[in-house]
């Protein structure tokens, strides 16, 4: 019996060791940038920037720091977060989350609103408190918790500066205090304290978040300096050798985490590039790689300071999680957090039927402006390779009221594939594109009478998109598009490429609402 009993322990145990081996990168796909990361026990927390989409700073949890789901986002109310006018360059920069005596805070800055903020919670699946505005300037503001002091760090004037505050109140404390440069690379930012052997460790970005992005670190006995360089910097790039042919390119904006088992790690971001391409579509992803940090040494990210797609080292016990459903019927008559708005949304326009169809009611906001916000409601795309679609049903229109869905990276740079109503009652299916200022028709194809719902449908290989649109079981082909028009290299901006479903009153008159029955989202 005893040895039975020892060969099941054995047999488990290797099992988990077998789990517990490799991962894919990167752990969070799709634009989730700026990572932040801060363990409580055995749990992780991990929060992205999230620029102008509602809700604000999407907020994952991880037991393994390979496998996340997203479990709410922290700006969830407009009293924490007003994104008027904001677009792909604006609203909500890097956040830094952190846990400590019991609350999570997260910090942030709000571009083109009032700065920087922090928000609190000790419950981060319920809601968190109203924003505390922070005196001291710049981006990526990150907190260090030490002997019940509380000290912030962000970039004013491209310098990495340091002062004490008072969280709850966001009180200044101490002047202003310059503390480190970087090591030359343009934009020295998202800093992040941490103390380790005596020593205070200041991580940082610098080269800009393209193709010459870095991490880099300095230590000091003193907690405001001097810091000095490591010798080895950058820890983590691939712009050096190292990097070159690597099909993750711009990595950076990183921070640490002290696993459970005493395991180091760090989160960064980065991007794929459309392969053979210098222009990447999907957006800035969350990388993971593991760090060796010995006693008083310096950190060495993954031995050579980059990262892979396949990373063949060890890992806590794993455990996988059934990622996004494919399927959304909207019968739970509520949207999963993964769900964005452009803006501030005017929640009156967004409807569920009581048949669970999602039921869009149009404004005037269109996606061509950051003016307002337009009733639009999208996910991410998070793989080169997939299949989205929808089945829309356009009511109450009148002449070039729209509908539809749109393939969009930001406000001039998106692909829509749409009902439009016509003159005479009839419906068109219509592929359009909007790139800089121009506005094109690829296709229109007038509808039968009465035509009804029509199912919308665009399949992406990474370099082009391809429209279709289904009525009636009939599969009619409609064009395709090139992918390189909305990569960040052309469009700009700081996110990624988002499937949104969406309804528009062009003709200006109030009315218009479009149905949908469902968004499908499947990788290929
Ligand atoms: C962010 C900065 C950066 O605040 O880009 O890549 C800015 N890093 O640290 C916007 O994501």
């Amino acid at each position: 019996m005893k040895h039975i009993a020892l060969s099941f322990l054995l047999f488990f145990s290797s099992l988990s060791a077998l789990w517990a081996q490799g991962y894919r990168n990167p752990v969070i796909p799709g634009y989730h940038p700026d990572p932040s990361v801060c363990r409580v026990g055995e749990d992780y927390y991990l929060v992205n920037s999230s620029f102008q989409y509602f809700p604000g700073v999407p907020l994952f949890h991880s037991r393994d720091l390979v496998h996340w789901e997203q479990i709410g986002n922290c700006l969830t109310r407009e009293s924490q977060v007003s994104l008027k006018h904001t677009n792909s360059g604006s609203g909500i920069f890097a956040p830094t989350i952190r846990y400590h005596e019991g609350t999570f805070y997260m910090v942030t800055t709000n571009v083109g609103g009032k700065g920087n903020f922090i928000v609190h919670t000790t419950d981060p699946r319920g809601e968190w408190s109203d924003p505390i505005w922070l005196e001291q300037g710049g981006i990526d503001p990150s907190l260090y918790f030490e002997n019940g002091k509380c000290y912030l760090v962000s970039n004013p004037d491209g310098y990495i500066t340091l002062c004490e505050i008072n969280p709850q109140t966001g009180e200044q404390l101490s002047p202003s205090k310059k503390i480190w440069g970087g090591t030359g690379g343009r934009y020295p930012e998202a800093p992040h304290l941490y103390k380790k052997d005596g020593w205070y460790y200041l991580l940082i970005a610098e080269g800009g978040t393209e193709y010459g992005h870095a991490v880099t670190i300095a230590r000091s006995r003193i907690i405001d300096g001097p810091y000095l360089g490591n010798p080895a910097n950058p820890i983590l790039t691939h712009a050096n050798k190292n990097g070159e042919g690597n099909p993750i390119q711009g990595t950076g904006h990183a921070d640490l985490v002290e696993a459970s088992d005493g395991s180091w790690w760090l989160v960064c971001l980065a991007f794929r590039p459309i392969p053979g391409k210098t222009h990447h579509t999907l957006g800035r992803e969350t990388f993971l790689a593991p760090v060796r940090w010995d006693a008083n040494a310096w950190p060495v990210v993954n031995g050579n300071g980059t990262v892979a797609l396949e990373m063949n080292v060890p890992t806590l016990l794993q455990h996988p999680l059934p990622g996004r459903p494919e399927y959304t019927d909207f019968k739970s008559k509520t949207l999963s957090p993964e769900w964005i708005y452009l803006q501030n949304p005017d929640s009156a326009n967004y409807l569920f039927t009581r048949d669970g169809r999602l039921r869009l009611c149009a404004s005037r906001a269109t996606l061509d402006s950051d003016a307002a916000s337009p009733t639009f409601v999208a996910l991410r795309q998070e793989h080169f390779a997939m299949e989205a679609s929808t089945a829309v049903r356009l009511q109450e229109a009148r002449p070039r009221d729209e509908a539809g869905l749109s393939v969009y990276m930001e406000y001039h740079s998106h692909y829509d594939l749409f009902l439009r109503q016509e003159d005479g009652g009839r419906q068109s299916v219509v592929l359009r594109y909007r790139l800089g200022e121009m506005t094109h028709i690829e296709r229109e194809v007038l509808l039968p009478e009465g035509a009804g719902e029509v199912e919308l449908t665009v399949q992406s290989d990474a370099e082009f998109y391809t429209f279709s649109y289904t009525l009636r079981g009939e599969f009619h082909a409609l064009g395709r598009m090139n992918a390189l028009y909305l990569s960040s290299e052309t469009a700009g901006g700081f996110t990624g490429v988002v499937l949104g479903l969406y309804v528009v009153s062009a003709s200006g008159q109030p009315g218009a609402n479009a149905d949908f029955s469902y968004f499908k989202y499947v990788r290929k």
